[in-house]
């Protein structure tokens, strides 16, 4: 383990702000402070990472186009376990840490779960001691900053790197890699042998940055290696002969600049909808490729025959996003390596598994061929071989025409890049039970009965070192104190809090910390957004992307139904309550859009009524993201977990929220399921449809929103507010958001679901009241959240699918 002494840290603190500034430390800003810890962990740690990336044993590459790490500083800290020295001798230095680590940038290169998995993942392969790296973009703007402007969500762009520079990446211009785009392919004879000649490219430089990785008390230290697009101005080596000949002249100059920068400048803000943009297929390929060359190429340089691959190299897809992984290691098995194509198909799908996130048929990406032709030729050729081979395996297998249909790669002059995953990858996984159920029997149904031993589950988790040791570090001590340390290397003992459930003042202490860890969050709401909020009150959180299907909407209907109880009956029996929302809407989902301002629009109305304004409070964080989570769930009573049964492929937050002591209130779907499998029924609140119930209503019809608006008063009342002025401001938003329950027949069931739902949250209500009770149930959620931690989740992908057959597997069993 890396240790430092305090004397050491702060010598080499004083020497690094004098060879970075060359100015004493009391004239430096925060963010120069900062700068120059990052400089001097990353000296502590050097050779480390040096170490663990000297090839051992079998490495794991997870291809993911975002990566949501969320600030590093406190992390680290945690992981090399120096954060006490470093504490104290900032402070002898005159330097409050907390400063420093407030002045991190928060990096938002991820849209939502997806991405923020990934970071999990990291955390976990370092602390388990697997050689793990992430691969993916290093975007100049990461996903937009959120402003509300008259409750109108605007988007500004996210300039992370304002700073001039991320303090913790290392720049490695020596490892760049060409990635080749557009030109002609030429076949050329060689010998007795084909040769593909690649001509008239454009080349684009791929240019890594390495983020280090720090296992928890371990020595091992991967990387997140962040590739960058530039022009091609420096020749390291590789040989562009064949490239696209420039003019010379300025505008040519000007225009391949931007051909090569665009396309790590900016973060796709849409995690829903496939648009199809080409630009994202650029990214797409620019990342993978940059990444497939790098691990050959590293391979390469241990002399091992290529026909090894697979025992030493296990690659990742996660999601379709990286999905040109297959084709590009297949070219460069067959172009460069001269393999037979069943050499290099067997290499390829041994070495590689695909993760899915959705079941959405919207979130599908299906890219038109005439573009992956003019723009990837040769990879084009590559699928086109692959869509062959699979359909001759089809027509031999399979009559039913529609079944084939459905099975094949190119379709209807797309390819589907879902379906060259499940065919090129040796492992298909959904992300909960659920999930994985519904991708076996519904969505992927032929392909599990084609080959049903390549599909399994894995059910997601998340980083507790992150989401409860560092954001809620008092709860993390009071857990130890009572049940040892060693949860914090194997979660599943937190089951050892179960013996507190009848303890009235072990009960207590987790009440006080979470009325602590509220007091907190009121003083930074208080100060942020000048609202005052009752830390007695129940604070009940919904955090997570905004999309119809996950129902912010149901919740802030229920609330306007709550106010109008009230005023019909101001003694209307409510315990006060904290709403608390946070989300961004994909910039072009205007039915998102318009929930979010409807949302601001009741608050606004609500917060400023004094008739109610003890009861009720709604507060819609602003630009929520990693770090606004990190104050948010520790304050949590209540996890908003309400999408549409069938919807939701796993969630993450429901996790975090458990893990901090909330109580989940919940549709049976995505990952809740297993949630309450974990605390009992009387552990969770649960309400609304079936997934059997949704799949049928899906299919054979039978519901009719009008009906129940018509029929049901409340109901009524609460959609007319949407169009009868009650809520000022808003009258195309509120018609936008009726059509979509009305006259579209409200495609995710928020009426039908909205009684059950408020007779739930009236549950809540009376079991707040009994204190000791719903203590109980929080320590409940804790003790029986460790099953949830990315550690249990990475150690099931090390052993079902990347270390399978391997003799370092066993570390795994
Ligand atoms: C193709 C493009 C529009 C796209 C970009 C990002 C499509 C999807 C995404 C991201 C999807 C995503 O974040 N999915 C979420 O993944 C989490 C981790 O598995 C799940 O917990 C969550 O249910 C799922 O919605």
């Amino acid at each position: 383990m890396v240790t430092i002494s305090k004397k050491k840290f702060k010598q080499s603190f004083e020497t690094k702000m004098y060879s970075l500034y060359a100015q004493p430390i009391k004239d430096a800003t925060n963010e120069q402070l900062l700068s120059v810890l990052c400089c001097v962990i990353k000296d502590i740690i050097a050779k480390r990472w040096i170490e663990t990336n000297i090839d051992k044993e079998k490495e794991v590459y997870y291809f993911c186009i975002e990566f949501l790490l969320g600030r590093q500083l406190k992390s680290n800290l945690l992981n090399l376990d120096i954060e006490d020295s470093i504490r104290d001798g900032l402070k002898e230095l005159g330097i409050e840490l907390d400063d420093l680590i407030n002045a991190e940038t928060d990096p938002a290169l991820g849209n939502g779960g997806l991405g923020r998995l990934a970071a999990c993942f990291l955390d976990s392969m370092a602390s388990l001691k697997i050689n793990g790296h992430g691969y993916g973009i290093r975007y100049q703007n990461g996903l937009f900053e959120q402003k509300f402007v008259n409750g109108y969500q605007v988007e500004v762009p996210d300039n992370w790197l304002s700073q001039g520079a991320y303090f913790w990446e290392t720049v490695r211009p020596n490892k760049a890699i060409v990635v080749k785009f557009e030109g002609e392919i030429e076949l050329v004879k060689d010998n007795d042998r084909l040769k593909v000649k690649h001509k008239n490219y454009i080349p684009v430089m791929a240019m890594p940055y390495d983020i280090p990785i720090i296992g928890y008390h371990n020595d091992t230290i991967n990387t997140l290696r962040l590739w960058k697009s530039e022009i091609q101005s420096r020749d390291f080596g590789q040989n562009t002969s064949n490239a696209k000949n420039y003019s010379g002249s300025y505008e040519d100059a000007l225009a391949y600049k931007y051909y090569a920068e665009e396309i790590s400048q900016v973060l796709y803000p849409n995690d829903s909808n496939y648009a199809g943009r080409l630009l994202r297929l650029k990214q797409e390929y620019f990342f993978t490729s940059a990444g497939i060359q790098d691990i050959i190429r590293k391979y390469r340089r241990t002399k091992q025959d290529i026909k090894s691959l697979q025992n030493k190299v296990a690659i990742h897809i996660n999601d379709t996003h990286p999905t040109l992984c297959i084709p590009e290691l297949m070219r460069i098995l067959l172009d460069e390596e001269g393999l037979s194509w069943e050499e290099a198909w067997k290499i390829t799908t041994n070495t590689i598994s695909y993760t899915n996130h959705t079941i959405m048929a919207e979130a599908m990406e299906k890219w038109p061929i005439d573009m992956i032709k003019t723009l990837l030729p040769r990879i084009y050729m590559i699928i086109e071989e692959i869509n062959r081979r699979y359909n001759l395996y089809l027509d031999d297998k399979y009559n039913d025409e529609n079944k084939k249909q459905h099975m094949r790669i190119i379709n209807w002059d797309n390819v589907n890049m879902a379906n060259l995953c499940i065919v090129g990858s040796h492992s298909i996984n959904g992300v909960a039970a659920l999930h994985t159920k519904l991708l076996k029997k519904e969505v992927l149904r032929d392909f599990y009965e084609d080959k049903p031993e390549k599909f399994n589950n894995k059910t997601n988790g998340i980083a507790h070192r992150r989401w409860l040791m560092s954001s809620n570090p008092e709860l993390s001590d009071l857990i130890t104190d009572l049940i040892g340390d060693k949860w914090k290397k194997d979660t599943t003992r937190l089951k050892d809090l179960e013996k507190y459930k009848l303890n009235t003042s072990v009960l207590n202490r987790l009440d006080e910390i979470k009325h602590h860890n509220k007091e907190h969050l009121a003083d930074f709401i208080n100060n942020t957004y000048n609202v005052q909020v009752n830390p007695n009150s129940i604070f009940d959180v919904q955090i997570k992307r905004l999309h119809a299907y996950k129902r912010q909407l149901l919740n802030i209907l229920n609330i306007l139904d709550l106010y109008h109880e009230l005023l019909e009956n101001p003694n209307f029996d409510m315990q006060p309550r904290t709403f608390i929302f946070g989300a961004k809407a994909a910039p072009g989902y205007y039915l998102a859009k318009c929930i979010i301002k409807f949302i601001n629009s009741v608050a606004d109305k609500i917060n400023n009524d004094p008739r109610v304004n003890e009861k009720i409070k709604i507060i819609f964080v602003e630009n929520y993201g990693v770090s606004l989570a990190e104050k948010i769930i520790p304050a949590a009573n209540i996890g908003e977990q309400i999408s549409t049964t069938t919807k939701e492929a796993s969630g993450t937050s429901n996790m975090k929220l458990m893990m901090n002591g909330a109580i989940t209130l919940a549709t049976l779907d995505g990952a809740n399921v297993e949630i309450f499998e974990q605390v009992g029924e009387d552990n969770i609140i649960l309400f609304g449809l079936s997934a059997q119930q949704v799949l049928d209503y899906n299919k054979y019809g039978g519901y009719s929103a009008l009906d129940l608006y018509q029929s049901n008063r409340r109901i009524k009342r609460v959609v007319d507010d949407l169009i009868n002025g009650f809520i000022p401001n808003m009258d195309s938003e509120g018609r936008e958001i009726y059509n979509s329950l009305i006259t579209y027949n409200d495609e995710y069931f928020v009426l039908r679901d909205m009684e059950n739902y408020s007779e739930a949250q009236a549950k809540i209500n009376k079991l707040y009241q009994r204190k000791e009770q719903w203590n109980r149930m929080s320590l409940m959620n804790i003790a029986n959240s460790g099953i949830f931690s990315t550690d249990r989740t990475i150690s099931e992908y090390a052993k079902d699918i990347w270390f399978k057959g391997c003799e370092i597997n066993e570390k795994y069993i």
